[in-house]
């Protein structure tokens, strides 16, 4: 049995019994899985317990996005359950009392124990100083491209509203493949999973709607805010994973990518991968000229980060120059425990625990894993490379990479030993 983790928001106006429950905490996804039409899906997302809880939508989101700005505010608690090998019965009580966040009544003292994880200040990307110096700077901003090549993205969701990209040469709905791109009916991107222009099915697109809310969700209107600005950057989706545990083959994420690349797309977040070493497909990320960002992966079965360098990781683990691989960063400034690491192939960490953002059917909802770390990094460079129109995207990387703010935690387990800041990477090389 797993143990119960609970999160919760530390202000007053939270009574206890308000906390945000998970709904469990099984970190255990399929590698792999065999369709029924012979594909064998290799790829999968990387995100984990609790899953999504839809909120109320007529709160003001924003307050929960520690990852952007951290007021020290947030707990995580992990209800420890010190009998679940000796005694079966009084384990699953304790379970039932974990899940609605009140210790049990079981017999005898200490039959659980806590342990928490408290945010600290200021451990977020920095980025209200830098959408400070953006918004009164009334130079030229880049238009941007992020392909979001993951399962599908809500594309009518209100807050991704201005956020999607518009294939301007395509007549939607008429049938015929109006630009010549090879895909007809192709307005805002493509199915790659299904091969048709359904972008999002429901609740198994969640996780790619969450990608594209984190990087260019519409930023002062309602629920959260993006991290770019989304006048300039738009999100191409692509959908190359499907099922409701994110799975897909190798095909449909090269064709993604190809798509990606041939219809405009310069940056391009991949939220997935796999223990299995696919020759063609580091072919083609390195002939792209596209600049990959890659979640580093959530460990092995039980949770446990790994080293990549040791212990690869696809695509995180290809040496390539156009790849930026990420860590997920608990709001205390550690490596989340489930966060892959690599002092070679990892480049920087970004918050991946209890991001909230966009999901299917115009919901909101909390994922966790590095597969929501990726996006704020993608979102990172997408608002970098339109602001800063004399860094070409290489530069763009190594800003990310020089300015990342170093954390003790961090150090010696990645390339930069440090987490994204938005503020520093708009300042690099001035
Ligand atoms: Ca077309
Ligand atoms: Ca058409
Ligand atoms: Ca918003």
């Amino acid at each position: 049995m797993k143990t119960r983790l609970i999160y919760r928001y530390m202000a007053a106006a939270f009574a206890a019994g308000a906390f945000l429950l998970g709904t469990g905490a099984d970190a255990s996804t399929p590698l792999a899985a065999a369709s029924a039409d012979g594909k064998t899906y290799d790829f999968h997302t990387y995100v984990y317990g609790p899953g999504v809880e839809n909120l109320s939508a007529s709160d003001p989101y924003a307050r929960y996005q520690w990852g952007l700005k951290n007021d020290g505010e947030f707990q995580y608690v992990e209800i420890v359950n010190r009998f679940e090998d000796s005694d079966p019965r009084l384990a699953r009580h304790i379970d039932v009392a974990n899940y609605f966040g009140f210790p049990a009544p079981v017999e005898g003292p200490d039959a659980y124990r806590q342990e928490y994880i408290t945010a600290k200040r200021g451990i977020d990307i920095n980025v209200l100083p830098a959408w400070n110096q953006y918004d009164a700077d009334e130079g030229e901003k880049r238009d941007v491209i992020v392909a979001v090549i993951d399962t599908g993205v809500d594309v009518d969701h209100p807050d991704l509203e201005g956020s999607i990209w518009v294939n301007a040469d395509e007549i939607p709905g008429d049938g015929i493949d109006n630009d010549n791109n090879g895909y007809i009916d192709d307005v805002n991107g493509w199915n790659f999973f299904d091969d048709n222009n359904v972008l999002c099915k429901g609740s198994e697109d969640d996780h790619g709607t969450h990608a594209a809310g984190t990087i260019a969700a519409t930023r002062g209107k309602t629920g959260i805010a993006g991290i770019a600005d989304n006048q300039h950057v738009k999100i191409m989706p692509l959908k190359a994973l499907g099922t409701e545990y994110g799975l897909g083959e190798e095909t449909a994420v090269i064709n993604a990518i190809r798509y990606a690349e041939a219809n405009g797309a310069e940056i391009c977040n991949l939220s997935f991968g796999t223990s299995t070493y696919y020759p063609e497909l580091e072919r083609v990320m390195r002939e792209s000229k596209m600049l990959f960002i890659v979640a580093a992966g959530n460990g092995d079965e039980e949770g446990i980060g790994l080293n990549i360098d040791v212990t690869p990781d696809y695509p995180a683990g290809y040496e390539l120059d156009n790849v930026i691989t990420v860590a997920n960063l608990h709001f205390d400034g550690s490596l989340a425990e489930s966060s892959n690491f690599g002092p070679k192939n990892v480049d920087l960490a970004a918050p991946g625990i209890f991001i909230v953002s966009t999901t299917a059917d115009k919901g909101y909802g909390f994922m966790s894993g590095t597969s929501m770390a990726a996006p704020m990094v993608t979102g990172a460079a997408a608002f970098l490379y339109s602001y800063r129109t004399d860094l070409d995207l290489s530069g763009v990387k190594a800003a990310l990479i020089a300015t990342a703010r170093k954390l003790p935690d961090l150090e010696g387990k990645m390339v930069s030993g440090g987490m994204l800041d938005v503020y520093a990477a708009i300042q690099y090389g001035r």
